[in-house]
């Protein structure tokens, strides 16, 4: 087989037609209002909220930034959130720049969310919170984290970066916690360039995610917290409002894209796919495969490196984990969480866009398969 040029990249993002994107822009230009609570921002907030079905929903310049907001808009003074390691390191930046602790709950083998069997264990009198992932769009046991979190009396906050637009028999996933972060970067499945959202429950709390993006301000004299700038810009949410409008076309897309990967690469011993779960909708945000290295004879990092001989450019997602990050060392125990350490070397996730052409797709799946030994 060829050697891919130009190369395939693990993701690329849609784009909405430029036309449309110009109109937009256009009335932008015509009314100089570019950010701090513009018309399209104003639209694309109450729109988001509904898509999502959120009570209150609070747009933010990136997905990042907006967790910081959420953790910050609790008012935790110190002390320790339970998070998972198996995730972006931005969840335990999040966490650490707040000025709290993560403590590291296990993930389960399975989705690779949290194992809710191991949370209530490490629940001391310094925890503030529980920080779940939704990992690569797949939803984390939430009727089981909100007994644990009830039980205890503690809020929990979603890190639902990959999970815009997955239900769970019909519910959206931000109905579930005290709040939702929703990353909307544009390597993800709906994107607003950079930018992101948190869902919440309360209105108190929604008011205080708006002083925490705009340096405390509720009015010109009126600053109640040290807030930061966080705000989310007339751009963005111009083409947040177009790529919106073809979220549905997107999924159907990626889900076809995601069916032909499961379809060729099945049966192969030592390589496995996330099963689908009932009554989950999900987003197809990302393709993880995992491989065993001794029933696939071939390490992930192989078939990485195989790929990338022909042009071909998966992503280890996540690896190394957070909690082995080098601004970290000596912090954590990555061995505490078995599970996910074993994960961050297994998964390597293949390329997946609504526009990768299916004869693409059976090519990586013929050049991983030629791995196997
Ligand atoms: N929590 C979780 C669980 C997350 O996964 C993330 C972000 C966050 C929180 C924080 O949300 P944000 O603050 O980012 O909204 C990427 C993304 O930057 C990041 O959003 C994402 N998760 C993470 C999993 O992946 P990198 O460093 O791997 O991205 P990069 O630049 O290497 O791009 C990946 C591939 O996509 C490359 O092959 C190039 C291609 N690409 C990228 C961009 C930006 C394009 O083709 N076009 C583009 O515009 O982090």
């Amino acid at each position: 087989m060829q050697k891919k040029d130009p190369p395939i990249l693990v993701t690329r993002p849609s784009l909405p037609p430029v036309e449309e994107y110009e109109a937009l822009v256009r009335e932008i230009f015509s009314t100089h209002y570019l950010t701090n609570g513009g018309a399209q921002h104003q639209r694309l907030e109450a729109a988001l909220r509904d898509h999502l079905g959120a009570q209150h929903l609070r747009l933010f310049t990136n997905g990042h930034l907006a967790l910081e907001c959420a953790i910050s808009a609790f008012g935790f003074d110190g002390g320790e959130i339970i998070t998972t390691p198996f995730t972006f390191i931005s969840t335990t930046h999040a966490i650490v720049r707040c000025g709290l602790t993560p403590v590291f709950c296990d993930v389960e083998p399975t989705y690779y969310t949290i194992d809710t069997e191991r949370i209530e264990a490490l629940i001391t009198p310094r925890t503030r919170a529980i920080l779940p992932v939704h990992v690569y769009g797949n939803p984390c046991d939430m009727e089981a984290i909100d007994r644990v979190a009830k039980k205890h009396g503690l809020p929990v906050l979603y890190d639902a970066a990959h999970a815009f637009g997955v239900t769970i028999h019909g519910r959206a996933v931000a109905s579930y916690g005290e709040a939702s972060m929703f990353s909307f970067h544009a390597t993800k499945c709906y994107h607003t360039i950079e930018g992101g959202a948190v869902a919440c429950r309360s209105a108190d709390f929604a008011e205080r995610l708006n002083g925490y993006k705009n340096f405390g301000l509720h009015s010109e004299e009126d600053i109640r917290e040290v807030g930061g700038n966080a705000k989310m810009n007339e751009f963005q949410a111009a083409m947040g409002l177009l790529n919106l409008k073809y979220f549905e076309r997107e999924i159907e897309k990626r889900g076809r894209v995601a069916a032909r990967y499961r379809e060729n690469l099945a049966g192969i011993e030592g390589l496995s796919f996330r099963p689908i779960p009932d009554g989950i909708r999900q987003n197809y945000a990302y393709l993880p495969v995992t491989f065993d290295p001794e029933a696939f004879g071939r390490t992930r990092d192989e078939v990485d490196k195989t790929l990338n001989s022909y042009g071909v450019f998966a992503r280890k997602y996540f690896y190394p984990l957070p909690s082995e990050a080098a601004c970290y060392q000596g912090r954590f125990r990555p061995e505490e969480t078995p599970v996910a350490l074993a994960a961050s070397r297994r998964v390597l996730t293949l390329p997946m866009y609504a526009d990768l052409a299916l004869d693409d797709v059976d090519d990586i799946c013929e050049i991983v398969a030629s791995c196997r030994q």
